[in-house]
């Protein structure tokens, strides 16, 4: 298998197809299956590089799902986006991403980093497949209760250098491992804002680096709705860019099409 940054060169865009209900962004409009796949396609052709297919919300406040569920609103989504389009499977269980990968999935995106399912780290190890290692604090349900830090951008990058270790001694490659600052997981604006700033410090740990500004609420908090629940497409762009600027190489948008436009015209001035 290819090293990622060479399988997913700088600006990539992945794609997000949310098959829950309740997906802070979009509102569950992908839950039928048929209309996850469509729009799985549809990205592809504006130019994603990779989709990303989750059954579990990951909003703050929500709560998690059974295996059971999970894998009922990916697994017929995977099938029939097997061999059409490159898949990422957004899970934290070891039995959804052996089912993924065995249906062709080709990275898993595990915003808990390793620390959920014992069992994940050898479900990727031995499947060769690529992995998205993702910084948060607390869990889903509870993580913009009170987030906290003392430096963040230094305990974010402290957290995915152990992170990194333990999926390396695990038997993961590390050609095969990307990381991801976690914007909108246990931060506030001010210190999502200091993080994204400060991202050079995350690229210095040598990997790859995905990022999720996409429609997140601190962008419509930023821009002075203090109830803001998302973020509008002009900010998601801007906030891309800047990231990219840093050093950023992987982009999980909702709108496919003006993030590819935007990182191509940003990738053009070098
Ligand atoms: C599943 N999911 C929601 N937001 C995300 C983000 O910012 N990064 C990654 N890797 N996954 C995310």
């Amino acid at each position: 298998m290819r090293p990622l940054e060479e399988r997913f060169p700088p600006p990539s865009v992945m794609g997000v197809v949310n098959v829950t209900p309740d997906s802070f962004s979009d509102g569950g409009v992908n839950f039928d299956a048929d209309d996850a796949v469509a729009a799985a396609l549809r990205m592809a052709e504006e130019g994603a590089a990779i989709v990303d297919v989750g059954g579990e919300s990951t909003r703050p406040g929500s709560d998690g799902v059974s295996l059971d569920e999970e894998l009922r609103r990916v697994e017929p989504v995977l099938e029939a986006l097997q061999g059409r389009v490159a898949v990422s499977i957004d899970t934290t269980k070891a039995e959804v991403a052996r089912r993924a990968l065995a249906l062709g999935a080709e990275l898993v995106n595990d915003v808990s980093a390793l620390r959920s399912d014992p069992k994940l780290a050898d479900v990727v190890a031995s499947s060769g497949a690529y992995l998205c290692l993702m910084h948060m604090q607390g869990e889903p349900r509870t993580m913009q209760l009170e987030p906290s830090y003392e430096d963040v951008a230094g305990e974010v990058a402290a957290f995915l250098e152990e992170r990194l270790r333990f999926a390396v001694d695990a038997g993961v490659p590390e050609e095969r491992i990307c990381l991801d600052p976690g914007f909108g997981f246990g931060k506030s604006v001010e210190q999502n804002f200091e993080l994204l700033g400060r991202l050079g410090e995350i690229v210095a740990l040598g990997r790859p680096v995905l990022v999720g500004l996409s429609r997140k609420r601190s962008l419509g908090r930023i821009l002075g709705d203090p109830e803001a629940t998302t973020g509008p497409l002009s900010a998601s762009l801007a906030a891309a860019v800047a990231a990219y600027e840093r050093g950023a190489t992987i982009f999980r948008v909702h709108d496919v099409r003006e993030h590819v436009e935007a990182l191509t015209v940003a990738a053009a001035v070098g």
